[in-house]
């Protein structure tokens, strides 16, 4: 359901700044996860300091000022640049009698929103329950709550009378987490299988990644309409609001003179992105790790690009992805004052909506996956079947013409591929 205006819930945001240089983004990407998350922003505040208070975060006088401001302008909820210890969410909420959001909450509360499919929905409740585990807290009405003797938690009933809500919640917490890392790792076990068989092709493998809302997926949509067949045109989701994807979709696209590729899209970024959500999203995040080529999707027509490009730098580190080359793709050009497409080195300057843009980018990709590719003909024995199979499967046959004499073959393959075919060039 849509909100309208009226019926948002009113945020104030506040942060602590430790001298940070990118602090003032930071609060930028605050304001946009709180609309995201279906809310007004009323105002924001923030205090400079040297270190966090252990128990409030911010100095207590900043704190009143905090609840007077948020008060005078109706807000509900306050939100929090970082990642709170629970007890810091606790005496913020009793001391500005609002509900307090931090970071890591706002942007998990968006993915179980946005999470479709099975193994999204799993990714998304993972990181939540461990997110949570820790933060698990006898309330005020269970802390000497002890669970009943004789009650009807069968197995349990032995664990003894003096066992809390508290150590029950842990516990019924951690079993759940366990019960979904299984789920997933089946989920996952047959997505390797898919992959394995993709590899096993040995087609070069692109990943489109970057900051969220930056235009991956309709990069993917576009390379598809242009250069795929009808078989393998499923479009995927692309839509103006962040983390439209958290699934990874996988294509192959073909380009017009027989030489293909893998194309995979990926969830996007954004800076602090949780631990336990780069974690629980790592089977998804594997195509990327798997890639020869990384797209690093960008909006041109961001002001704060550049902080969006270091985003992605950050977190392909976290991911530990460093070795594999990269493209930078500014996307968004329609937006700018500037000519486009233009290729610079490895760079693009381009708009996702525009073909002859697609075309150049699918040229670049080219250039980069299969510049250690070569030409070579082929003179193969009639009986070579296993041969004309393998090359089918790991290069691009470019023609292939079967005579009494032999088979001929025009074939791209990889360098290394070539030597073990050395008998029979012609
Ligand atoms: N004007 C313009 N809009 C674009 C262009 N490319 C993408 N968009 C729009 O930007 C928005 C986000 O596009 P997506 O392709 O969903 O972005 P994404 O990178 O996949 O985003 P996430 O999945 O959220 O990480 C959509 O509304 C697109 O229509 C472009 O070249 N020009
Ligand atoms: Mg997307």
């Amino acid at each position: 359901m849509i909100n309208t205006k009226e019926n948002k819930i009113k945020a104030y945001l506040a942060g602590v700044n430790l001298n940070d240089p990118n602090f003032d983004y930071y609060m930028t990407e605050l304001g946009e996860l709180s609309k995201a998350n279906q809310m007004e922003v009323v105002g924001q505040t923030s205090q400079n300091a040297d270190k966090l208070a252990a128990g409030t975060y911010f100095g207590l006088g900043k704190v009143n000022q905090i609840r007077a401001a948020a008060q005078g302008l109706k807000a509900k909820v306050l939100i929090i640049n970082d990642e709170l210890t629970p007890t810091q969410i606790r005496n913020l909420e009793k001391m500005t009698k609002l509900r307090v959001l931090d970071r890591t909450e706002l942007i998990l509360e968006i993915f179980s929103n946005r999470a479709k499919t099975r193994q999204a929905k799993l990714q998304v409740r993972l990181a939540r329950l461990q997110y949570e585990f820790p933060r698990l807290h006898p309330s005020e009405n269970n802390l000497d709550q002890q669970r009943g003797s004789g009650g009807s938690n069968g197995g349990f009933a032995n664990r003894g009378s003096g066992e809390t809500k508290l150590e029950l919640n842990r516990r019924t917490l951690g079993k759940q987490i366990t019960a979904i890392k299984k789920e997933l790792k089946d989920i996952s076990k047959q997505e390797n299988i898919k992959a394995a068989r993709r590899n096993n092709s040995r087609l070069p493998k692109v990943a489109l990644v970057g900051y969220t809302n930056a235009g991956k997926s309709t990069t993917m949509n576009e390379l598809l309409k242009v250069f795929s067949d009808t078989a393998n045109k499923k479009q995927v989701f692309e839509k103006d609001m962040l983390f439209a994807t958290l699934d990874t979709s996988v294509r192959r696209i073909e380009l017009d003179d027989k030489l293909s590729f893998i194309l995979s899209d990926t969830v996007g970024f954004i800076s602090k992105l949780p631990h336990n959500l780069v974690e629980s999203f790592k089977a998804t995040l594997q195509e990327a790790e798997d890639a020869d080529l990384l797209i690093n999707v960008v909006d041109s027509s961001d002001q704060n690009m550049i902080q969006m490009i270091k985003t992605t730098q950050k977190v392909l580190k976290e991911l530990g992805i460093t070795e594999i080359p990269i493209i930078t793709a500014y996307n968004k050009a329609d937006l700018t004052e500037r000519n486009y497409p233009q290729i610079e080195g490895d760079d693009i300057l381009y708009s996702a909506k525009d073909p002859v843009s697609i075309r150049q980018l699918a040229n670049l990709i080219t250039k980069r996956i299969f510049a250690n590719y070569e030409e070579i003909k082929l003179k193969l024995p009639l009986q070579a079947s296993k041969i004309v199979a393998h090359l089918h499967e790991n290069g691009q046959v470019l023609s292939e013409d079967y005579k009494e004499s032999g088979i001929y073959m025009t074939v791209r393959l990889p360098e290394r591929d070539i030597k073990e075919l050395k008998k029979y060039l012609i």
